[in-house]
């Protein structure tokens, strides 16, 4: 196949972290250690025809209102400097890494941060990165794909970047049953370009 690399296209790794992609991880993404291979070829791919790849780290306080411990959702998980806030061991890094959740800001989007108290939002480097580099092109994978993945792609189309989500290399939280398909909708009507989508059935 020919490469969908080269000048103009970055390859962004979402929260490929333990606690989302290993089995017993807090906040385990069943399947997520399934993509990791595949993320690693896309990698390679990649960083050979000089694409830029960037990756993203929930890296959250221990205590934060994105936790269920402080009226939010989500069990404990990503906790700055803790094993399971590690990107997984087997993940080529070969690239920049964004943290996201510092100091207690939600969002789960790698282009943006939410102070959930004040509902402010504030952006990450990407963007800039993404400029500095004359990107016009992304190609988002891992997790999850209702959350960050979902995020990320939507703000990425705002930005005016074309996107392409390769569903094998993504898999979904699905808190409430249909999660998946309906992310999968929104990014498909926001000119996502999801590739998979006929192979998948309808599972
Ligand atoms: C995420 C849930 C909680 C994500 C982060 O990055 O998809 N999901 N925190
Ligand atoms: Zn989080």
């Amino acid at each position: 196949m020919a490469t969908r690399y080269g000048p103009g296209v970055a390859l962004v790794v979402l929260d490929l972290q333990n606690d989302f992609a290993v089995p017993g991880g807090s906040l385990y993404v069943a399947g997520g250690e399934d993509i990791v291979a595949g993320v690693n070829r896309e990698i390679a791919a990649a960083t050979s025809a000089g694409s830029p790849v960037f990756y993203t780290q929930d890296w959250h306080p221990p205590s934060t209102p994105h936790f269920v411990t402080e009226g939010g959702i989500w069990p404990p998980h990503c906790v700055r400097g803790t094993p399971g806030a590690r990107l997984c061991p087997d993940l080529t890094v070969a690239g920049e890494v964004i943290r996201k959740g510092v100091d207690g800001h939600d969002g789960y989007s790698g282009f943006s941060v939410r102070d959930p108290r004040s509902g402010e939002r504030s952006a990450t480097v990407l963007g800039e990165r993404l400029a500095a580099g004359s990107v016009r092109t992304v190609v988002v994978v891992g997790l999850a794909g209702d959350y960050c993945v979902l995020e990320t792609a939507l703000d990425a189309r705002a930005l005016g970047l074309e996107v392409t989500l390769p569903l094998e290399l993504t898999r979904f939280v699905e808190l409430a049953e249909g999660d998946r398909e309906r992310a999968i909708a929104r990014m498909v009507g926001a000119g996502v370009r999801v590739e998979g989508l006929a192979a998948r059935g309808g599972g």
